[in-house]
């Protein structure tokens, strides 16, 4: 098992309502759901999640969908540079510029498991580059919004995981 930080599920959650939507400045909005996924080339990878909280949980095996290929289908237009990410626990969103963004996975499995609903299943965002902060790691993903130039009101992540540390 694995010794991420239990957390509750918010009341807006319904995994078996859960579809991926891509829209904004795209030729295609497109909208994904669960079986479509399986689809697509899927990557593992191993991670240590460190929380700005301050715990670890060490050795973490993902598995999903590269993001690039997902945003790809949507053909976002040459001069989008952001993607908006937003889950479905209602405000919480953050922006990434879309190469971070399509680096990233979108993960449906932890250690061989179908990802628990507790820690965002069915699917979550995954960054893995070295400059990742655990906000990011976004839970019950259900939409991106591309667009060209940058997102800055609706980056509401950061400051919402913040606020729950007490300094
Ligand atoms: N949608 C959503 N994603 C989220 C959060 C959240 O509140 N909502 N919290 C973030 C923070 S601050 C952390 S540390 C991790 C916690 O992951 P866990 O609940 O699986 O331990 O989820 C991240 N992703
Ligand atoms: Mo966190």
């Amino acid at each position: 098992m694995n010794d991420l930080k239990p957390h509750g599920v918010p009341e807006d959650v319904d995994p078996a309502e859960w579809t991926l939507r891509i829209s904004g400045t795209v030729d295609r909005s497109v909208r994904f759901t669960l079986d479509d996924l399986a689809s697509y080339s899927s990557e593992t990878a191993a991670d240590d999640f460190a929380c700005a909280e301050r715990w670890v949980a060490e050795g973490l095996s993902w598995y999903g969908v590269h993001v690039g290929t997902l945003l790809e289908h949507s053909e976002p237009t040459a001069e989008s540079e952001y993607g908006l990410v937003r889950a479905m626990d209602g405000e919480y969103a953050c922006s990434f510029p879309l190469a971070r963004l399509s680096d990233s996975i979108l993960a449906l499995e932890l250690d061989g498991e179908p990802l628990p609903v507790e820690h965002g299943g069915p699917a979550r965002l995954v960054p893995l580059d070295d400059d990742r902060d655990c906000w990011e790691s976004i839970k019950w993903v259900s939409e991106i919004v591309i667009d060209e130039s940058p997102f800055t009101d609706a980056d509401t992540a950061k400051q919402l995981a913040l606020s729950r540390i007490e300094m």
